[in-house]
């Protein structure tokens, strides 16, 4: 099998190099980058078996039982926000590779500033990845463990992370919770890794929570749903406690592990990892040097096709690819029109939240206040003390209470805006393609990657600018009398308190969606730019060969002859790989 590998690997890195050969040799730089580290990878043998799920599965809990130490941090709210490797190490170190390039290491017990929502929120220290160093024995065989972060919550950001590493993935390790019902937003996503990875493990896990009639319930359910969305009933469902595993780890108790249900995954895992790492990996690598390859040969054949027009027709249909695909780039101002009204409806819809949820809440923060008023000391100045200190508390709560409730409604007008912008871009895909095929008469199939839109909830951040000033109190009045004025005057202020932290809260919100929605449109416009200027300089090459081909007509096509044939032999050389390493 180490044989058959090296000489695979060997074969494909040929193939790999002479596609990027011809990537250059065509103007196609962005090509030839995927290609070198494609083989990058291929080179050091790094399997990369991808954590994936719904938030809270228990993804980052599940890879620190594998590896057997709390290394990864973990918590009842969605947390894990940045993509964590944890490979092989006789030495625990951990490394940040920032989105700039730049590597830092740093203590293990940094890993949370960088990795999860609370320390990194929104990933503002821009991390692209956390790699880890442990010593644990699943590793050893040059596995990489990726715990990612949860997808369909309220961290929009946090699922583009997730779906963004698919394509790298090389197996994936999907876990669903007993404790919940796989849901159609989960059993979607995972019919979506299916397209992507050859090799799922899939685990019901926190089967603790449930008694053994109710788990047996849940593995008939999950097994059903698995084998209607996979269309295969053969993928095997592991029923584990992460929970119970990683204290049976740190414990050394073998007994507990295997009872966890960890053990049997291990021995799963392992087992597909001795005996087919090799192959997967470079079945994977040959799908993405596949990918490469017939980007390239769509891109010369549109070459081709427009270098045999005449000179003239040639200018003439530049011109109106030009003229089109600005009107292309224009009709992404319905872009902006679906940001802007999805936000108003969204700040519309919070707004009118405000008068409803203060009446509704006002009379607990009053009750707050009576409490604090009755109490504690009497004296005057204590008095206000406390009452402006429940005052906040009282308004804390309840601004919090309806950020969570706002929440959902966010969350959902969110997916909504983006499932309609994916619908833009792809009638901006067809737009170009049906351009590409009435002007050259050949099929192109253009990326244009999804630019990430994503916003933060609402927050409940309450400033404490109400006080009630003491030297306005009518000090010469009786003790009793003061302090019914006082107890008055912040009872009276309980709605408008309220009524200011929401409109506070809301504004806020609203500043940061137009922020989201300018750094997307910013971001969409140019990918599509670069989609549609992609293609203008492979037009821009057809001409030159056709303006050369005025004085050397023979060899100008016959060298995009020669490079269509040597494409054309890569892919049959990788067709004939892919059918050695099945037989
Ligand atoms: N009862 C029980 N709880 C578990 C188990 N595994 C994880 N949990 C708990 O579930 C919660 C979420 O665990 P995490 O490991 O942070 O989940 P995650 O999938 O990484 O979450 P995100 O990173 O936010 O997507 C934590 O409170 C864990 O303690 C388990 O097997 N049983
Ligand atoms: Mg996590």
């Amino acid at each position: 099998v180490l044989e058959d590998f090296a000489a695979g690997r060997r074969l494909l890195a040929s193939v790999g190099d002479e596609a990027g050969r011809e990537a250059r040799a065509l103007g196609e730089p962005a090509i030839a980058a995927r290609l070198a580290a494609e083989e990058a990878k291929l080179a050091a043998e790094v399997f990369d078996l991808a954590v994936m799920g719904e938030f809270k599965r228990g993804k980052s809990t599940l890879v620190n039982a594998l590896i057997g130490a709390d290394v990864l941090t973990t918590a009842v709210v969605p947390l894990t926000s940045v993509v964590t490797a944890v490979r092989w190490g006789t030495e625990v170190e951990a490394t940040v590779r920032f989105l700039d390039g730049r590597r830092e290491p740093i203590a293990v017990e940094e890993i949370p500033a960088y990795t999860t929502e609370r320390g990194n929120p929104s990933n503002a220290k821009g991390v692209a990845e956390v790699e880890v160093a442990y010593p644990a024995a699943l590793l050893r065989a040059g596995v990489r463990l990726i715990d990612t972060p949860g997808v369909g919550s309220v961290y929009e950001a946090n699922t583009a992370v997730t779906v963004d590493f698919l394509p790298r993935a090389d197996a994936v390790l999907f876990v669903l919770g007993a404790d919940q019902p796989a849901s159609q937003g989960e059993l979607d996503f995972l019919g979506r890794i299916r397209g992507h990875v050859e090799k799922l493990f899939v685990v019901l896990n926190k089967v603790d929570l449930l008694g053994a009639a109710d788990r047996d319930e849940a593995m008939a359910f999950c097994r059903a749903q698995l084998a209607r969305v996979l269309g295969d009933a053969t993928v095997r469902l592991h029923p584990l406690s992460a929970r119970l595993a990683l204290d049976a780890r740190r414990t050394g108790d073998a007994r507990a592990v295997e009872a966890s249900g960890l053990l049997a995954l291990e021995i799963d895992l392992t087992r597909f990892l001795e005996q087919q790492r090799a192959t997967v990996l470079l079945t994977n690598a040959r799908r993405r040097v596949g990918a490469c390859l017939d980007e390239l040969a769509g891109r010369l054949e549109l070459r081709r096709r427009a270098a045999l027009l005449p000179l003239e027709t040639l200018d003439a249909r530049i011109a109106a690819f030009r003229a089109q695909a600005e009107r292309i780039a224009w009709s992404e101002a319905a872009i902006g029109g679906l940001l802007g009204a999805a936000r108003r409806r969204l700040v519309d819809a919070l707004e009118a939240t405000h008068g409803p949820f203060v009446a509704a809440r006002a009379p607990a923060v009053v009750d707050t206040l009576d409490a604090a008023f009755r109490t504690g000391s009497s004296r005057r100045r204590a008095l206000v003390g406390r009452l402006q200190r429940a005052l906040e508390q009282g308004v804390q709560a309840a601004v919090e209470a309806w950020a969570a409730e706002q929440a959902a409604r966010v969350h959902d007008e969110v997916a909504a805006l983006l499932d309609r912008l994916q619908e833009q871009a792809n009638v901006i895909i067809g737009d170009v393609r049906r351009l590409v095929r009435d002007l050259f008469a050949t099929d192109v199939a253009p990326t244009l990657e999804p630019a990430r839109f994503s916003v933060e909830p609402p927050l409940a951040r309450v400033d404490s600018a109400f006080s009630l000033m003491l030297d306005e109190l009518p000090l010469l009045l009786p003790g009793p009398l003061a302090r019914r004025v006082i107890r008055t005057r912040f009872r009276a202020a309980v709605p408008d308190e309220l009524g200011r932290n929401l409109a506070a809260a809301t504004a806020e919100f609203r500043q940061r969606l137009a922020d989201a929605e300018r750094a997307f449109e910013h971001d969409f416009r140019e990918r599509v730019a670069a989609m549609l200027a992609s293609l203008q300089a492979v037009l821009a090459r057809a001409r030159d060969d056709r303006a050369r081909e005025a004085t050397d007509a023979a060899a100008a096509s016959a060298e995009l002859e020669q490079h269509a044939a040597g494409l054309a032999a890569l892919r049959a050389r990788l067709t004939a790989l892919g059918r050695a390493a099945a037989a």
